[in-house]
């Protein structure tokens, strides 16, 4: 049939003059989509003779099997082609060299913490965790904070935000380390509680804090390292020797002297500022207000279900981030926290 193979060039023509996959189903439908070519054919099929019908209607359904083919043929093609473009376009050269390696290294910040935790550690005591987002409960009402103490205010703490937006009055970024040692003497008391002495608690307790406070010398998130140690007859004498052990190891000299001087914090009674003098170097002979301290409250102790009867303990809070301005001479706390490589790299 003459008709059917021009038909088969013509498409097999068409398929190959066009190199997009839409186009092609486009072209498609001149020879086999509903009004297409070979449609038509078939359909006047039905005008022939039952005999005649047979003979064309084989040579019909062959011719429409070549174009199909012609039309998968091409398909093919065209998708390898894309293939082969994108590829050629996504081409990775595998022989370039590499980008080469910084160097790295621990923030400053983070040398002192490592620092404290070691020297710590050599004398028995273990780095506790908890959640940076607390409840006023842990962070201040079981620490004896009383609750119209000026600390609990907007003015100083960051208080959440509910779902509706309104200040959550309860859940707050932890101003302090010490909900870390509250929740942990809690937790302490409950995993011992079949024995009839309390093991000794000793640890510290490292982290971010949050305070509304933004100038050279503080910063709105600051470091904390609080320690706190409870036992039977622990003593004040027991945290003066603890600290200014540490604070010989931890400035490498025996030449500093260490001061006690009375101060308040509601979580401790007596309470102390604790100075540092060097007697020699840049800061040769002045005093400087290092940390704080005191013998826990035992309202504390209460409220954690340790008997203050039975137990006392002591607890500290050190500045991280000022220990490390003073160790390697920076004069603006902002520093720290700006992240500029240009300063961050003089510690690596
Ligand atoms: C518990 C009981 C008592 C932790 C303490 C201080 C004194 C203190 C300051 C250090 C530098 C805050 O960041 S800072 O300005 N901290 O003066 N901290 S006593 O007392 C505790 C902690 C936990 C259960």
């Amino acid at each position: 049939m003459k008709n059917l193979d021009s038909i088969i060039q013509n498409a097999r023509a068409a398929f190959a003059a066009v190199s997009d996959s839409n186009a092609l189903e486009q072209v498609k439908a001149h020879y086999l989509g509903k009004s297409g070519q070979i449609t038509a054919l078939l359909k006047d099929l039905g005008k022939l003779a039952a005999e005649e019908k047979k003979i064309a209607g084989a040579a019909i359904n062959q011719a429409k099997a070549a174009v199909e083919a012609a039309l998968n043929a091409r398909r093919e093609d065209i998708r390898q082609a894309a293939l082969a473009a994108r590829l050629a376009e996504e081409a990775l050269d595998v022989t370039l060299p590499g980008r080469g390696e910084e160097k790295g290294g621990l923030h400053p910040v983070t040398r002192t913490l490592e620092r404290i935790e070691n020297l710590f550690a050599s004398i028995g005591f273990t780095v506790a965790d908890g959640p940076e987002i607390e409840t006023d409960f842990y962070n201040f009402t079981a620490l004896n904070t009383p609750e119209d103490h000026p600390a609990r205010s907007m003015h100083d703490t960051f208080y959440l935000l509910d779902v509706q937006g309104k200040v959550a009055e309860n859940v707050l970024l932890r101003t302090h380390t010490s909900p870390i040692q509250a929740r942990y003497m809690q937790a302490h008391v409950a995993c011992y509680k079949h024995l009839e002495t309390l093991p000794e608690i000793r640890i510290i307790a490292p982290g971010r804090v949050y305070r509304v406070d933004s100038d050279a010398t503080h910063s709105p998130m600051f470091h904390q390292v609080e320690g706190l140690w409870v036992g039977e007859a622990v003593s004040f004498a027991d945290l003066k020797g603890v600290i200014a052990d540490f604070l010989k190891r931890f400035f490498e000299t025996d030449d500093l002297q260490v001061r006690f001087r009375p101060s308040f914090f509601p979580f401790t009674e007596p309470s102390a500022e604790i100075d540092v003098a060097f007697m020699g170097g840049a800061l040769k002979g002045r005093w400087l207000e290092i940390a704080g301290c005191g013998m826990v409250h035992p309202n504390v102790l209460n409220h954690a279900g340790i008997d203050p009867e039975k137990y006392t303990g002591f607890a500290f809070g050190f500045g991280p981030d000022r220990l490390t301005m003073l160790r390697y001479g920076v004069n603006d706390l902002r520093l720290f926290f700006e992240g500029d490589l240009r300063f961050l790299r003089q510690f690596a």
